[in-house]
């Protein structure tokens, strides 16, 4: 099989903000290519690989045409010939090509694009799906879910603080029963808006724009649309959040701009866990801001016996930061976001370095997507146990979950829905009485 690479192209292409990003396209020698498409965040990591974009004035300073020159010069250049199925000597090579600490020369939305889509190239050549080409002849899992019902934060407008609101079907017995129960509930949350004349529309992630007055008020609608949509919070669906506090947080204080009052270190840690007391929440991430090392250290010993607690600015899909965290007891899982690290490589780095102190793994996509499902596919592939998408609405977001239907129905009867199997037992959800 000739698997060597002919040419690298790049091309400009929009996400679903409506801002410019990379989409890289490898042609292998024998004609067969591999596509992707670089997603961005609005919450980031400062540790995050850099996406490279031109500045100025035109497209508000987001355009991509170095990133994209990038890839058409030198990465084209380094990459032809070389063997598509060497994904770890490739990505070692876009590594050292850039030679920083975070992609900065040639942009990390160049190589991610690139890393990805020789990859997708690899395993077209092979003729297997990409979730197949990475696991091999191994067994795979379709993930955990977690969907988003209320968006907020950096994705509206920083309306209510928290960034994520979001559902885990830990009930379903498949992947299928799962989008359906999120249906439901996405579906419950929507009148439940409305009754109270507030509806108004979507955020980022396609979440229900949260207008709400207080941030414990979104928790308690979350958990009235899991009922009104006729489930058992936290035994059927149970509540998963994304802080992202680094977006209000900094220093040891956080400031909680809807309910104007600012907290310590303590009182943050001591507001999450009434929140983990009174609401049946199996998963939450970015707690603290990504500068609080011993807040994140704090609030696991308090909490990482009962709830999953992930990293994510706080981590940056980094390999080292995962053990270091692992060592010191600063969380429990790591989100692997493929664009943080800048390469397939370096992300499947972090998720395996994850897995192998026991962390929960879940892939991720960002913020600003596109139809690319690359992260369903390493997500099954990759055997990460959870997935996270954005919301149920929005093609950008649909595109995915529908691809991970394809997948389990490609896998027949030896599909396995993990639910809440994907949460080590000790972090199920509580049952929520009373
Ligand atoms: C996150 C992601 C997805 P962004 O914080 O986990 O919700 O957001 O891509 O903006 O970083
Ligand atoms: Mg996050």
């Amino acid at each position: 099989m000739n698997t060597r690479i002919a040419a690298v192209h790049a091309r400009r292409v929009w996400d679903s903000r409506g801002r410019p990003t990379v989409e890289a396209e490898v042609t292998l020698t024998t004609g067969t290519i591999g596509r992707a498409i670089a997603p961005a965040g609005a919450s980031r990591g400062s540790r995050e690989a850099v996406d490279l974009r031109d500045g100025g004035s035109a497209l508000g300073g987001m355009d991509v045409q170095r990133a994209i020159a990038n890839v058409d010069g030198p990465i084209a250049a380094a990459l032809r010939g070389r063997d598509a199925l060497d994904q770890a000597g490739i990505d070692a090579l876009l590594v050292a090509l850039d030679g920083t600490r975070n992609k900065a020369v040639l942009g990390g939305n160049a190589t991610v694009a690139v890393s990805l889509a020789v990859v997708h190239a690899a395993a077209a050549a092979r003729g297997q799906p990409l979730w197949r080409h990475l696991a091999g002849d191994g067994p795979v899992a379709l993930p955990l879910p977690e969907i988003q019902i209320f968006g907020g934060g950096a994705h509206a407008g920083r309306r209510i603080d928290i960034q994520d609101l979001m559902v885990m079907p830990v009930g379903a017995t498949s992947f299928a029963e799962a989008m359906r129960m999120t249906a439901d509930i996405y579906r419950a949350a929507g009148e439940l808006m409305r009754d109270a004349g507030r509806a108004s529309g979507v955020a980022d992630e396609g979440g229900h724009w949260p207008a709400f007055d207080t941030n414990e008020e979104a928790l308690a609608t979350l958990v009235r649309a899991i009922e009104r949509a006729g489930y058992r919070p936290g035994e059927e669906a149970a509540l998963s959040l994304d802080i992202a506090a680094s977006e209000f947080g900094a220093d040891g204080r956080y400031r909680l701009g809807l309910e104007t009052r600012e907290l310590d270190r303590d009182g943050m840690i001591a507001l999450l866990l009434d929140w983990l007391d009174r609401y049946p929440i199996a998963s939450i991430e970015d707690p603290l801001a990504e500068d609080d090392r011993d807040g994140w250290i704090a609030f696991t010993r308090a909490a990482g016996a009962r709830v999953q607690i992930i990293g994510d600015d706080y981590l940056t899909t980094d390999a080292a930061r995962v053990r270091l965290a692992a060592t010191e007891g600063a969380c429990n899982a790591v989100l692997i976001k493929p664009n943080q690290a800048g390469t397939v490589t370096e992300a499947l780095a972090a998720l395996r370095a994850g897995q192998a102190a026991g962390f929960g793994t879940i892939v991720s996509a960002r913020s600003g997507e596109t139809e690319d499902v690359s992260i369903v596919h390493l997500a099954v592939g990759w055997n990460a146990g959870q997935l996270k998408v954005g919301s149920f609405a929005r093609g950008e977001r649909m595109a995915k979950w529908n691809e991970a239907l394809r997948i389990e129905e490609a896998l027949g009867g030896s599909a396995r829905y993990l639910g809440a199997a994907a949460l080590p037992s000790a972090r199920r959800p509580k049952t929520l009485r009373g």
